[in-house]
């Protein structure tokens, strides 16, 4: 028999790379989708079966983590083995334009699903995963970070998802659910959310680099992150739902690397040197050296600037995750350093950029219904 699994946010990153991972081991999978006006199904469409065939595994639903009795009512249809409770306001800077709703879907979110299980008697049966975030680790208290280090969260999210992940604690001790926290650093991918740093770097960076924009603006340059591979870390979201029993896991590469070195190491990427100069706000980088014909760009040329709008309100300086419960206890260890995600993420980009471009040299332009 297959298992059953059901992922809340799966239209998302990780709710695209855990979909693929789990259909690959033979599970039956379901995916919690908003309605939107447009379709957000991009990163899963390749999944997409039809709802006219019989033997379907990859089913969507219609579904917000704000609506309890949806989410009650999916569960008690869907009866799965695990769930991956995944869905988020996700982005940091935003939750302090909409405060109040990040704690909605992101803290009372995880206590509607837990909730669900256990009106629904499925305590035994259903294990939850829930999407924690270094994010708790906020101002630094100590480095690296494990799952001793306290929290001090930073922003609506961070204080959101704090909610989120003792709420799943409590039930683990109060119910006897097997409920376990993901503590994950940083991922990311070709398929990250476009206004992510790393994203948002590797997007200017092919533009730049095929003529296709002048420069770019980013805030805060030296904050550190300690980034992995989504691919990486889905995996282990899979691993901590088989443990023998439920605990929290941090989930890190053990290295951390400020902004501004990932902006380097994008422009290598096209064989182009920066030069950074100036500070905070006055700061700006400069092509120093281009080596690759394909992408020649004139020396001196400024391609990046900051700007303050950028900054947070408060910020979270260094993330840096110390993953030793992870790789001795599950033997879990990543398979991409930062240089083969910053590859990866590069050729994605690159590939995307480059057909806007054709396309628009082909005469092709934006299509606009008004005209
Ligand atoms: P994304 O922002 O890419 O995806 C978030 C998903 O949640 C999307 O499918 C989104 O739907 C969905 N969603 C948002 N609000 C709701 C809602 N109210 N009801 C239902 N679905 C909703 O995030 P990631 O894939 O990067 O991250 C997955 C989870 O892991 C998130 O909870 C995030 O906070 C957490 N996390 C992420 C890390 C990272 O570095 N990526 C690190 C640590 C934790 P739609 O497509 O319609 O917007
Ligand atoms: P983060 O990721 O806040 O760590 O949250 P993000 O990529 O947004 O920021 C990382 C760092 O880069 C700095 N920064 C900028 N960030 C953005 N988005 N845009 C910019 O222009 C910019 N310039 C500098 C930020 O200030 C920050 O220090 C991500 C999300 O996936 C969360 O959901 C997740 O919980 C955490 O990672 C772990």
């Amino acid at each position: 028999m297959s298992k059953v699994a059901l992922i809340t946010g799966v239209t998302g990153q990780d709710g695209a790379y855990l979909s693929e991972f789990l259909l690959k081991k033979g599970y039956i999978v379901h995916g919690l989708k908003r309605r939107s006006s447009l379709f957000n199904t991009d990163r899963i469409d390749h999944l997409y079966q039809d709802p006219h065939e019989k033997q379907r595994n990859f089913i969507l639903h219609y579904g917000d983590m704000t609506d309890s009795t949806n989410l009650i009512r999916l569960i008690q249809e869907i009866q799965p083995d695990e769930i991956y409770n995944l869905a988020a306001m996700s982005h940091v800077q935003v939750s302090f334009e909409v405060p109040e709703y990040t704690g909605n879907a992101d803290g009372l979110g995880t206590l509607r699903i837990l909730d669900a299980v256990r009106l629904l008697g499925l305590e035994k049966k259903t294990r939850i995963y829930q999407a924690s975030t270094s994010e708790l680790y906020g101002k630094v208290q100590e480095v690296p970070q494990s799952e001793t280090t306290p929290f001090y969260p930073r922003s609506p999210y961070a204080v959101a998802k704090m909610y989120a992940y003792w709420i799943t604690v409590n039930y683990r001790e109060a119910y006897g659910m097997y409920a376990c926290n993901g503590i994950l650093f940083n991922h990311e991918s070709p398929i990250r959310g476009e206004t992510f740093v790393t994203r948002k770097i590797t997007r200017a960076t092919s533009r730049i680099a095929l003529g296709m924009q002048d420069k770019f603006y980013l805030g805060n340059l030296d904050a550190q992150r300690d980034w992995g591979h989504a691919k990486d870390y889905v995996r282990m979201m899979w691993m901590i739902l088989q443990a023998d029993k439920p605990e929290d896991w941090v989930i890190a590469t053990g290295k951390t690397t400020p902004v501004r070195d990932f902006v380097r190491m994008a422009f290598n990427e096209v064989g182009i040197e920066l030069e950074f100069k100036g500070t905070g706000v006055d700061e700006k980088a400069y092509v120093k050296a281009c080596t690759d014909p394909k992408y020649s760009l004139e020396i001196g040329k400024e391609v990046l600037a900051v700007d303050p709008k950028y900054f947070r309100p408060t910020e979270v300086d260094l993330l840096i995750g110390d993953p030793t419960k992870a790789n001795t206890k599950l033997g879990w260890k990543p398979e991409y350093e930062l240089e083969d995600l910053v590859k990866d993420m590069m050729r994605g980009d690159l590939k995307l950029m480059q057909k806007e471009h054709y396309l628009k040299e082909g005469g092709y332009r934006i299509m606009n219904y008004f005209e």
